[in-house]
């Protein structure tokens, strides 16, 4: 403790987004402004979220297809996936993220990167053949039980159809082959992915087997992804209590367990923004229910297996449940009092995805730390503000590109989990369904909440804010760590993990304890406190004058700085 000297006090998030928006010119400081906010818990502010990114700031966003092919169906392993676009696109999904998968059958797609590697020939005069004979060949070699098609930005550009072409060799093959129309330009991220990759889940799988695992308490886990094992983990976990995990999507999964996951009693929902339609939907055609969980931090984990339980009425279930937070948490509490004499007091800041940078925060808080600022790359304003505010989103151009499904209760497997008098018992007990609070009602008041966050704000915020340590992706990680703070990247967790349930928050608490106490940062200098080097790049940037002279300088500086620094 006695090397803390000189703490910096915390800025006023209201000064530190002048700050912020002072280098943009008129036009995107209007815009950036509603996505930088100063928090308020109990009335969070509205944030301008999912919106268009402004084209030359660099984002962390990723494309639709990434939010289709790479998230949502990536993980089920032995659905063939065949990417109908160039090269590029289809070794993007080639293990690049790591959902990690331990087939049953021995079937596992997920090794091979399948694509039709589009030519300018296909591009001219249209792919669908190309792509006819690339699922003969597929199935020729490997007799899947379904192929699926995602669509890369060509595809749409040249009117490939390629829901006809899954049609017609669905007929041929006579095994289920569906088409994702997941262009990367269709929405303004990933997040128009997960909605197009969920629509097409529901369409063409889940309900396509009517037997239910033979098991008391059978839950889905829906938006949970298995990075670094954390399904095993939950997995693990909640059999321990006696609950039975039907089908997690999509994390380690076969196609057949998503075929019955509208079998299970209850869906719980982990990363809201990437498959709450699922949940809706499951909801109105099945009659199961959806409830919000949260197995990041010990505390999330505890409280989310008591919701489970007290969903079931089991006392049994209750009863065991107890024993096991009480056996685990027996575990994790001293490990969190060690790491707390190390990191009581110290600052965290998030960027990540939608969901993570708020579901991360728990363990900071276990930790000691506090989370002076954090944002989405990609979520929604649910996601921040709480579904409260669902009715009063607008649906620009962007979203309405991406279909909403019409879903009506099935005639004959329609089938309500709970009486109305169970479920008005359960809510008059504080038990609640279908809601998510959002980030922003669990971060302090006057923390910065800044929406798709740019390297130019995330340079001003270590700058201003002084964060011990910083999670964000692999495309921020050595900017921010050039500049004395480490990053640990929330995607990928850095090759480790997992981190999910109460084994999985040690493991959290450990790495980010020996993260925060290695000496290596103090020998880095940021750019801005080494000497400044800029008089080449000021007679640059003044040759383009005009008004934005100002803008034009900090950008040439940083230009400058970061080739020094390399
Ligand atoms: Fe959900 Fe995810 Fe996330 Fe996400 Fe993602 Fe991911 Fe993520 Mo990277 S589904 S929103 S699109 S929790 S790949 S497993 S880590 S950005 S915060």
């Amino acid at each position: 403790m006695s090397e803390i000297v000189n703490i910096p006090p915390l800025p006023d998030a209201n000064e530190a987004r002048e700050e912020m928006l002072k280098i943009y010119p008129p036009k995107t400081r209007k815009k950036r402004q509603k996505q930088i906010l100063s928090n308020d818990p109990s009335a969070p502010p509205e944030v301008a979220a999912n919106t268009r990114t402004i084209p030359g700031i660099i984002s962390q966003r990723g494309c639709t297809y990434a939010g289709c092919r790479g998230v949502v169906m990536g993980p089920i392993y032995d659905l063939l996936q065949i990417t109908h676009g160039p090269i590029g696109c289809g070794y993007y999904a080639w293990l690049t993220r790591r959902n990690l998968a331990r087939p049953k059958e021995g079937v596992n797609y997920m090794q091979y990167s399948m694509s039709t590697d589009m030519q300018e020939d296909q591009i001219i005069f249209g792919g669908e053949k190309k792509l006819k004979q690339a699922i003969r060949e597929a199935y020729a070699i490997f007799k899947p039980k379904a192929i699926a098609i995602l669509a890369t930005c060509p595809v749409g550009l040249i009117g490939d159809d390629i829901h006809t072409v899954a049609r017609q060799m669905k007929e041929e093959l006579g095994i289920n082959v569906m088409g994702f129309s997941c262009e990367g330009y269709k929405g303004v991220s990933q997040s128009a992915g997960h909605h197009i990759a969920n629509n097409g889940v529901f369409k063409n799988i889940i309900g396509l087997n009517d037997q239910a695992d033979d098991a008391e308490f059978t839950v889905n886990i829906l938006g949970e992804y298995n990075i670094g094992g954390d399904a095993w983990e939950i997995d693990t976990l909640l059999r321990k209590c006696g609950i039975h995990v039907t089908a997690t999507l999509s994390g380690d999964v076969s196609y057949d367990q998503v075929t019955r996951a509208h079998t299970a009693m209850l869906n719980t929902v982990m990363c809201h923004r990437s498959i709450n339609y699922i949940a809706e939907m499951m909801e109105k055609k099945f009659g199961l229910p959806w409830v919000k969980v949260n197995f990041i931090g010990g505390d999330a984990t505890a409280k989310s297996l008591r919701k489970i339980a007290q969903y079931f009425e089991s006392k049994k279930l209750k009863d065991r449940v107890e024993e096991v937070i009480a056996q685990e948490l027996l575990e994790l509490r001293p490990v969190q009092e060690e790491v707390k004499k190390r990191c009581q007091g110290k600052r965290a800041a998030l960027f990540v995805g939608g969901s993570r940078a708020h579901h991360y925060q728990h363990l900071f808080n276990e930790m000691g730390m506090e989370v002076v600022s954090a944002g989405y790359e990609f979520a929604h304003r649910d996601d921040y503000e709480g579904r409260r505010v669902l009715p009063t989103i607008k649906v620009d151009a962007d979203s309405r590109n991406i279909e909403e499904l019409k879903v009506d209760a099935d005639p004959t497997r329609f089938k309500p989990r709970k009486t109305p008098e169970q479920l008005e018992a359960l809510k008059a007990g504080g038990f609640s369904f279908s809601d998510y609070e959002g980030m922003m009602a669990e971060m302090k008041k006057g923390a910065l909440v800044v929406d798709d966050i740019s390297h130019h704000e995330i340079e001003k915020l270590i700058q201003m804010y002084h964060p011990d340590i910083i999670c964000s992706g692999i495309k921020d990680k050595f900017v921010i760590e050039k500049m004395g703070v480490p990053c640990k990247q929330l995607h990928s967790y850095d090759y480790g993990g997992p981190y999910a349930a109460f084994s999985g928050a040690a493991n959290f608490y450990r790495e980010i304890d020996r993260m925060l106490s290695t000496k290596v940062w103090k020998y880095l200098t940021p750019p801005w406190e080494k000497n400044p080097q800029l008089t080449a790049t000021l007679v640059h940037a003044g040759k383009e004058g005009g008004k934005r002279n100002g803008e034009n300088k900090t950008y040439a500086k940083r230009a400058v700085t970061a080739d020094a620094g390399a």
